[in-house]
C-alpha cells in the first residue's frame, strides 16, 4: 500500500463514516467505474432494495416481483406485488443473503387493494418500523405503518395509511435523532396528481421547459406513526441555483433515497424515464440540493432504483437489474461498492457490469 494511500484512508476514518476506497491520486475520468456487482438473492425475483444496518447486520428490505399474470406495463400494473420478505447478510460481497420468508402480506393490510411497491424501515426504541406504499380500494397510493419488535419481522400494519400520505417509494432517514420521510414518484406513482398536498381533478406533468415536480419530505411525528408536519417539496437546483426543469434527463421521477457523508445530506434518486440513479447535495435534511451528477448508468429493464449504505468500513449501492429474467417486471436484486472522489463526489458506475 503506497504511503499516499494510507494517509487518504487514515484521513477518511479520521472525518468519520466509512473509508473511502479512492487515493487521493486517482483521478475520476469521468467514464462509469465498471465496479462489478454482485446478484444477492438469485432465487426469487426482487426489487427496490432498502438497505440498513440493524443490530450490526445487514437488512434488506425488498419489494418482491413475481409473475402475477398482470402483464399490462401501464402506469406500472404490472409491478403487482402482495408481500414483502427481509433478507439479512453479514457479507454482502458473498452475495448470500438470509431469506426471512413473508413479513407482510397484502392481505394482513386492511385498507390496501393491491401493489406493495418500494418500502423503507426504520428503528427507534425498542420498534422496527416498515414504511410501504400501497393502493387503497379506490387504487389510490397511500403510505401504510407496520411494526415489529425485531428486524426481521414479521410486521403488524396499523389499520389506516398515514394521514395525508400519498404516491410512493417511502424512504426514512434518521439524523441527530429526528426521523424524515422522503417521497414520490411519477406516472404510476401518481405524484402528478398532487399541488400544495392536495389532490387535483386529473394529474398534469409540467411541460419540459417548466419546473420538475419535487419529491417530498415530511418529518415524522414522535411516535412514527403519522407524518408530524405538511410534506415540503425537496428542491433539486442546477449550478446555478435554478430548480431542474421537467425535460431535464436529470430530474427526480422516483425511488428517494438519502444518506450523509462527511457533514453533507446526499439526496439520491431515480430519473425514470432517462433510467439514471443521479444524486444531489445538501446542508440539511431539507434541501435544497444541488444537482451533483450520475450514480448509475441505466441497468437492463425499465426501472431502476437503489440504496446507498455503509457496512464494515466500505460504502455500498444496492440495486436492482432485470437480465436474469428478461422482463421488467421480474428484477434481480445487486451489489456493488460505491467509491466517492476526495472532493466528495460519487463515481459513477456502470450498470451493467458482470458478475465478479
Ligand atoms: O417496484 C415498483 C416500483 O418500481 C417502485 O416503487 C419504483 O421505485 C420502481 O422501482
Amino acid at each position: 500500500m503506497k504511503i499516499a494511500t494510507i494517509c487518504t484512508t487514515v484521513l477518511c476514518l479520521l472525518l468519520g463514516g466509512a473509508a473511502s476506497s479512492i487515493s487521493a491520486q486517482e483521478k475520476d475520468s469521468g467514464e462509469p467505474l465498471q465496479t462489478p456487482a454482485r446478484y444477492l438473492f438469485p432465487d426469487d425475483y426482487m426489487a427496490d432494495p432498502s438497505a440498513h444496518v440493524f443490530e450490526g447486520k445487514l437488512y434488506i428490505y425488498p419489494s418482491h416481483d413475481w409473475e402475477s399474470g398482470v402483464t399490462n406495463p401501464d402506469d406500472g400494473d404490472y409491478y403487482n406485488m402482495r408481500d414483502y420478505h427481509v433478507l439479512s447478510t453479514e457479507n454482502p460481497e458473498s452475495g448470500k443473503v438470509t431469506d426471512h420468508g413473508v413479513v407482510l402480506s397484502l392481505e394482513e393490510v386492511p385498507w390496501a387493494g393491491r401493489q406493495l411497491w418500494a418500502c423503507d424501515v426504520a428503528h427507534k426504541g425498542d420498534t422496527y418500523y416498515l414504511y410501504f406504499p400501497a393502493k387503497d380500494l379506490n387504487d389510490i397510493f397511500r403510505i401504510g405503518v407496520a411494526t415489529s419488535d425485531k428486524p426481521y419481522g414479521p410486521f403488524t400494519p396499523q389499520p389506516d395509511p398515514m394521514r395525508g400520505s400519498y404516491s410512493i417509494d417511502p424512504a426514512v432517514f434518521e439524523d441527530e435523532g429526528a426521523f424524515y420521510i422522503y417521497f414520490g414518484g411519477l406516472q404510476g406513482g401518481q405524484l402528478q396528481r398532487y399541488r400544495d398536498n392536495k389532490a387535483q381533478e386529473c394529474g398534469i406533468i409540467p411541460g419540459k421547459t417548466e419546473e420538475a415536480l419535487p419529491p417530498r419530505v415530511a418529518r415524522l411525528s414522535d411516535d412514527m406513526l403519522e407524518l408530524a408536519e405538511e410534506p415540503q417539496p425537496v428542491m433539486i437546483l442546477d449550478k446555478e441555483g435554478n430548480p431542474l426543469k421537467s425535460g431535464d434527463p436529470h430530474r427526480f421521477f422516483e425511488a428517494a433515497w438519502m444518506h450523509k457523508y462527511k457533514g453533507k445530506y446526499y439526496f439520491s434518486y431515480s430519473t425514470g424515464t432517462t433510467h439514471l440513479l443521479c444524486y444531489a447535495i445538501g446542508d440539511n435534511p431539507y434541501g435544497p440540493f444541488t444537482y451533483a451528477g450520475e450514480i448509475l448508468t441505466p441497468v437492463v429493464g425499465w426501472t431502476t432504483h437503489h440504496s446507498i449504505c455503509p457496512y464494515k468500513g466500505k460504502w455500498y449501492l444496492f440495486f436492482h437489474d432485470s437480465a436474469p429474467s428478461g422482463k421488467s417486471y421480474l428484477r434481480s436484486l445487486k451489489v456493488c461498492e460505491l467509491e466517492y472522489n476526495p472532493d466528495g463526489t460519487l463515481r459513477t458506475i456502470s450498470g451493467t457490469v458482470k458478475e465478479p
